[in-house]
């Protein structure tokens, strides 16, 4: 595993454009529960899937907006971890970096990233459900989703699962993809599209890849490089032997 790291991290030293796929893992250390784990308290029965669609927030929006109200409130209370603060590193070691991420927590923001895509929006964000408008000082412990002017139940400004991504994400994140040295996926499951096609993206346009989790995933096959366990210990492990 040592000299993965090492070769991991001599190969990142020589790259001139990194993109990171980022998902739930990352946010773990910090103390938000991943996103397939099982849900503690009330929502040990519903999977997010059934949760996080348009369909299960028309279904029953009170459930669905206490859901969001609930990791909101978990979010704030949280700071980011080693593993943020590594990437803002290697953001500032290498000419051209794009962090792509599926998480909408706002750890990676926090931590100081600045060339972010957050794929699938973020959670303290909210707009309107019929038009899309924004909605801002929405209030904390409704029991309901409140209404826009418009007339039209809010939602938090996250995509569903069913929902289309922004095309300028997409393609942004696989032009990042295609012209990539070095593409590194940190704690995802590999199973959410089309987030989990960027690194085959990557590989087939000539890129390594380095994959760091406690868990083997679809993507692990392919990586160049498996770094085995918790991005808040490897990932500043690997900023530590890149500055040697
Ligand atoms: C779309 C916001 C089309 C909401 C989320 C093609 C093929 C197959 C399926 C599809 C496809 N195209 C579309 C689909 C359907 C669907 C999909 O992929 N379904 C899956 C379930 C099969 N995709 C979509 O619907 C997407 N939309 O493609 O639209 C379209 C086009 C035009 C018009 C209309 C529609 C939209 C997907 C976005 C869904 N929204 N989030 C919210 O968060 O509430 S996704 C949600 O899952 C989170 O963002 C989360 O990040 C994401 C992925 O999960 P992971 O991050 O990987 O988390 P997970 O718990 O699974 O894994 C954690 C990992 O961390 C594990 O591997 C673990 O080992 C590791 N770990 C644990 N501890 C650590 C660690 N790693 C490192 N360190 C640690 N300490």
């Amino acid at each position: 595993m040592e000299g993965d790291l090492t070769r991991a991290a001599d190969l990142l030293k020589q790259a001139k454009s990194v993109a990171v796929l980022t998902g739930a893992g990352i946010s773990k250390e910090s103390g938000i529960p991943t996103f397939r784990e099982a849900q503690t308290g009330l929502w040990a029965n519903y999977e997010p899937e059934k949760l996080a669609t348009p369909e299960g927030f028309l279904r029953d929006p009170a459930l669905v907006w206490t859901w969001y109200d609930w990791r909101r409130k978990m979010v704030s209370s949280v700071t980011p971890n080693p593993g943020h603060y590594a990437l803002v590193e290697i953001e500032k070691i290498v000419p051209d970096f794009t962090l792509i991420t599926q998480n909408v927590d706002g750890l990676h923001r926090l931590a100081g990233s600045k060339n972010l895509i957050e794929l699938h929006g973020n959670i303290a964000r909210h707009k309107c459900f019929k038009n899309g408008h924004p909605a801002l000082d929405v209030q904390a412990d409704l029991k309901e989703p409140p209404t826009c002017l418009c007339g039209s139940p809010i939602r938090p400004d996250v995509v569903w699962f069913g929902e289309a991504l922004d095309p300028k994400d997409l393609t942004k994140s696989f032009k990042a993809a295609e012209h990539a040295d070095v593409f590194i996926v940190v704690g995802t499951s590999g199973l959410v599209q089309p987030a989990a096609s960027f690194p085959f993206t990557a590989k087939k346009h000539g890129a390594k890849l380095i994959e760091c989790n406690p868990e083997r995933t679809p993507l692990s096959y392919e990586a160049d490089f498996f770094l085995e366990g918790a991005s808040g210990c490897l990932l500043p492990q690997l900023v530590e032997q890149m500055r040697r």
